[in-house]
């Protein structure tokens, strides 16, 4: 799943697809790398982002998907907190809404996902994106993500969501150290053992540079970004949210072709 960030400010690549034709554009890049899935959102949801009012976010998003689905029929994911964005993403040809605060952000955020009957992502956050990096504390950070995620999923059905349409994210860099990041990159197979599919989004994020000192920006963590796109194939995750797809598309296809050659 290849990212596409229509922002200003994203961690990573904040500014240089803000602009409808440059958004568009990179989304075109990342399918013609081999992306089987885009995520496209509009608002950071790095640590001390600014919140996005709904409008803004709408005229930011909306068109790019609407472009994209004009020419492609590749799946496409909105990643938004708000119902009113991913409701309108999904008119305008999304088929999957992922959601960092899993459903939690409004009220009517389960039922609308219900009604929508997209596909959803149930991500683990611990509190919210512009407190979240202070002090993350856990007893047993994968426990404690294995349980939320069962209680979301659990809401989701409640609210009406038909189970085969729930993934689940443990949502690395999220209220995290960069130690519970690892702890959760090492214990992955407890999350797919869940029974849902699992996406995982470790590019680029700042505790891959925490091990690698020497790599002082976020695009200076592909090795790292790949490394951690590995772990998640080993435990058997059904999808990686990625910026550099061409080059995590090799290293896959390298990594098959091992596993293949062993039989
Ligand atoms: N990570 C980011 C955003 N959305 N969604 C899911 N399900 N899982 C993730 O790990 C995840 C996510 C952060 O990455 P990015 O979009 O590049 O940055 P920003 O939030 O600053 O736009």
């Amino acid at each position: 799943m290849g990212v596409v960030n229509v922002t200003p400010d994203s961690f990573s690549d904040g500014g240089r697809f803000f602009e409808t034709a440059d958004a568009v554009a990179h989304a075109r890049a990342l399918i013609a790398a081999g992306a089987d899935g885009l995520d496209i959102g509009a608002e950071s949801t790095r640590p001390g982002a600014e919140p996005v009012p709904v409008a803004e976010e709408l005229a930011r998003v909306v068109p790019v998907i609407a472009a994209i689905r004009a020419e492609n029929g590749i799946p496409i994911s909105i990643d938004t907190m708000k119902p009113e964005v991913a409701r309108a993403a999904v008119a305008a040809g999304a088929t999957m809404w992922n959601d960092v605060t899993a459903m939690r952000w409004r009220d009517d955020s389960l039922t609308t996902a219900a009604e929508l009957g997209c596909e959803v992502v149930l991500m683990h956050m611990r509190g919210e994106p512009r407190t979240m990096q202070a002090a993350p504390a856990y007893e047993d950070v994968v426990a404690e993500v294995e349980a939320f995620l069962i209680a979301r999923a659990d809401a989701a059905i409640a609210a009406g969501v038909a189970r085969e349409k729930i993934w689940l994210d443990p949502g690395i860099g999220f209220g995290k150290t960069g130690r519970h990041s690892l702890t959760l990159l090492a214990h992955l197979d407890r999350i797919v053992a869940l029974g849902f599919p699992v996406l995982l989004g470790a590019s680029r994020k700042s505790f891959l540079g925490k091990i690698d000192r020497a790599a002082t920006s976020a695009d200076d963590r592909l090795g790292g970004s790949l490394a951690a796109v590995l772990a998640g194939a080993r435990a058997g995750v059904a999808a990686v949210r990625v910026h550099d797809v061409r080059e995590t598309v090799q290293a896959l296809a390298v990594r098959a072709a091992i596993e293949a050659a062993a039989t």
